[in-house]
């Protein structure tokens, strides 16, 4: 199975996220994020076998709780570059979120749990481009905040119509008050 780390968003953030991108849905050659499945990746664990789902788990939860749990979603940004999009995103302001990752992976490793060890940019994708975006005006995006309490491990089962994502474990960030 195809598994990831993700910190996902309230759904009434989720709305006002995908009414302020509304203007940008007239680019064609887009696979344009569903408003359900935005998510934030901690790490991409790729295809496991059931059986190290129980050393995945254990990695997850010995993960230290953050103190900070306040999450910005700022502005558009895109891989490789805004002139070039290939990946849409909106940037993620999160000191807590990025302690977070961090130690999500470190406990990876120790684990030996393979992920993809990109730099860990942490972004909110809302679309992947086919083709080629030319003169991609951006509308005005209206930052928002959160505060996250949970992360998750989530099963993508890719289907034609685009992955769905089931939760399959959770696990709690904030540290007791
Ligand atoms: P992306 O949205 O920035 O493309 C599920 O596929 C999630 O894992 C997506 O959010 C995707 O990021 C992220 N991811 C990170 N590395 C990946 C990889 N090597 N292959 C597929 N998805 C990856």
């Amino acid at each position: 199975m195809r598994l990831f780390f993700a910190v996902d968003f309230p759904e009434e953030l989720k709305e006002k996220i995908h009414q302020d991108i509304t203007p940008l849905f007239k680019y064609n050659g887009v696979k344009w994020v569903a408003k359900e499945n935005y998510h934030l990746t901690l790490a991409f664990l790729g295809e496991k076998e059931e059986k190290e789902l129980l050393q995945i788990d254990r990695a997850a939860k010995s993960v230290p709780q953050v103190k900070e749990s306040l999450i910005k979603v700022l502005d558009f940004g895109a891989f490789p570059n805004l002139k070039r999009p290939k990946v849409l995103f909106l940037k993620i302001e999160s000191p807590g979120l990025l302690t977070l990752a961090e130690n999500l992976r470190q406990n990876l490793k120790e684990n030996n749990i393979s992920f993809d060890e990109k730099p860990f940019v942490p972004h909110l994708t809302i679309g992947r481009v086919k083709g080629e975006i030319k003169n991609l005006a951006l509308p005005k995006f209206n930052p928002k905040e959160f505060s996250f309490k949970n992360f998750y491990l989530i099963k993508s089962i890719l289907t034609p119509e685009g992955p769905i994502y089931e939760k399959i474990k959770s696990y709690e960030i904030l540290q007791n008050a």
